[in-house]
């Protein structure tokens, strides 16, 4: 009497011919994206086309795609996507076929698309992923037909024939070898071949490798600039502690040898310049503290850098810009888009600029190697563009920026704020001497005092440091005589115009959070 499975089990191996075959689609397009467009890889495609489609609605979702450590949960949420949807393939295409063969092609045209819509792709990006569903599609065809063979064996009356069961234990034979086999190469290929791609598009021997010119003039930190107070930030945020936001799932490779600026729109003539040209126009160190649009009242989505760089406005004036022009859409590799109003950019007594250095080295692969914008007093959305390609001169009536039609203002400088940075919430601190302590910024503006209250008592005024400029924060403190219990320690600034810094809340959308921080401290 021959061994019989149930229908369960069948269910169960058509699933997972199923995850086999979309195993053997992404290692065959991860295979190819190497020798045809780097940037051909169907998973990263739609991890990023699901970062730029988000809707409104999920709004808190579009924020989290800021972060570093959300766009891992993007990956593994849509690695168990493709692992249920290729299962239910499989189950179809044992089911009904060719059901499941035309589910999987649905998802090829589906990643096709999500690759050629994608900044700077070309006809030759759709390949990886054409060829990844071809094979796919003939696997999941051939692992079913054995498979739906052997069912028929097992599952109708007559399942016990001796021919039957000879013929039965072929196709099982086959079904098992050919999904081990393509299932352990399609592990190693794709692996492999994401590893190499990654390993050898890595632009970082570069980057290490590039000298860049000696500044023409250098930041001087005044004295005084930084406290002694254990627990404040530092007053220059190292670039290993510096924060990272960004739409790139990948962090772009560009070669500062191949790099060119392009600057177009309403210019008197279009200027195309590379990385040397740029350089050769004189580097100046400038100190800016960057500031997300995503940081919420104390938060620590801003940093403060010495950058290396040229002023925009000399870059511009090699163009020309005609009048009538109000914006610079500055464009990176990956297509991201900010709007910057032009007068941020030109105007003398602000130092805008185009960054190739942070904190003494070339820029951080993840901070926009080779080249990006930084303009003090805007948010960096509106302004920081990373992996820098383009600026093209227009209108705000005429262009829009990637996350202008995504909830936040075409428009957006820094609302000036400030910061408790200790006694930290949560953390219990012993009764006695202590020093209330954090940051303050106003950039463009500049700070001109800092007010801290404890519980209902008064606005007393904390000690600033020495200002490196206006555009970066300062350092404040206050000694405190904690008593034992729990207390309420609130911080506001006053800015250089006289301007009390605003008390009514305000979220992050659409044009940053406002409000005093008031934070719980436990004394015993
Ligand atoms: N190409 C590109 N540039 C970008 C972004 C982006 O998503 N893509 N995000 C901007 C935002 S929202 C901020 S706050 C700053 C952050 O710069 P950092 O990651 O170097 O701190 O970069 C800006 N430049
Ligand atoms: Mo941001």
């Amino acid at each position: 009497m021959a061994k019989t499975t149930t229908r369960a089990v069948f269910w169960l191996w058509s699933a997972l011919a199923g995850v086999v075959s979309a195993a053997v689609f992404l290692a065959v397009a991860e295979a190819l994206a190497l020798i045809t467009d780097r940037n051909g890889s169907p998973i990263l495609a739609v991890g990023g086309f699901v970062i730029d489609i988000v809707p409104q609605p999920f709004k808190e979702f579009a924020i989290a795609t800021f972060g570093e450590y959300d766009k891992i949960a993007l990956l593994v949420g849509l690695g168990l996507a493709v692992l249920i949807a290729s299962a239910i393939a499989g189950v179809l295409q044992f089911l009904k076929p060719p059901l499941g063969v035309i589910a999987l092609v649905i998802a090829g045209v589906l990643s096709v698309a999500a690759i050629v819509t994608r900044a700077g792709a070309s006809a030759i990006s759709a390949i990886p992923a054409v060829a990844g569903t071809v094979a796919s599609c003939l696997l999941l065809w051939f692992l079913i037909v054995r498979l739906r063979r052997w069912a028929a064996v097992d599952l109708e009356a007559n399942g016990s024939a001796d021919q039957n069961d000879s013929a039965k234990n072929v196709d099982r034979r086959t079904f098992f070898a050919v999904s081990a086999i393509a299932g352990a190469s399609a592990v190693l290929v794709g692996v492999g071949a994401r590893v190499v791609n990654v390993a050898t598009s890595s632009i970082d021997s570069v980057r290490k490798a590039l000298k860049l010119p000696a500044p023409r003039s250098t930041v001087s930190i005044p004295a005084g600039a930084e406290l002694d107070i254990e627990g404040v930030s530092s007053l220059v945020t190292s670039n290993e502690d510096f924060y990272r936001v960004d739409t790139a799932l990948t962090v772009p490779s560009i070669d500062p040898a191949s790099w060119r600026l392009k600057i177009t729109g309403m210019v008197d003539e279009d200027v195309e310049l590379s990385f040397d040209d740029l350089t050769a126009m004189g580097l100046d160190e400038f100190a800016i503290t960057l500031t997300c649009v995503s940081n919420e009242v104390g938060g620590d989505l801003l940093g403060n850098a010495i950058w290396l760089g040229v002023p925009v406005r000399d870059v511009l004036r090699k163009a020309g810009v005609k009048s009538g022009a109000d914006m610079v859409l500055s464009r990176s590799v990956d297509g991201y888009t900010a709007s910057t109003p032009l007068e941020s950019l030109t105007d003398d007594g602000l130092d805008a600029i185009l960054a190739v250095g942070m904190n003494g080295e070339p820029l951080p692969l993840e901070h926009g190697f080779p080249v990006r914008m930084v303009v003090p007093g805007l948010y960096g959305y509106v302004s920081a563009t990373k992996w820098l390609t383009e600026l093209k001169v227009t209108t705000f009536a005429e262009d829009e920026a990637y996350w202008t039609p995504r909830g936040y203002s075409a428009k957006a400088p820094i609302k000036f704020s400030s910061r408790i940075d200790t006694p930290r919430p949560g953390t219990p601190i012993t009764a006695g001497r202590t020093a209330i302590a954090g940051m303050a910024w106003a950039q463009t503006v500049g700070i001109e005092r800092v007010e801290v209250k404890i519980d209902d008592g008064d606005w007393q005024n904390a000690t600033t440091s020495e200002p490196i400029n206006n555009d970066t924060w300062v350092q404040w403190y206050l000694d405190w005589d904690a008593e034992p219990g729990t207390h309420y320690v609130s911080v506001r600034a006053v800015n250089k115009n006289g301007d009390l810094q605003v008390e009514e809340r305000a979220p992050i959308a659409p044009d940053g959070s406002a409000g005093w921080q008031r934070t719980l401290v436990t004394v015993s």
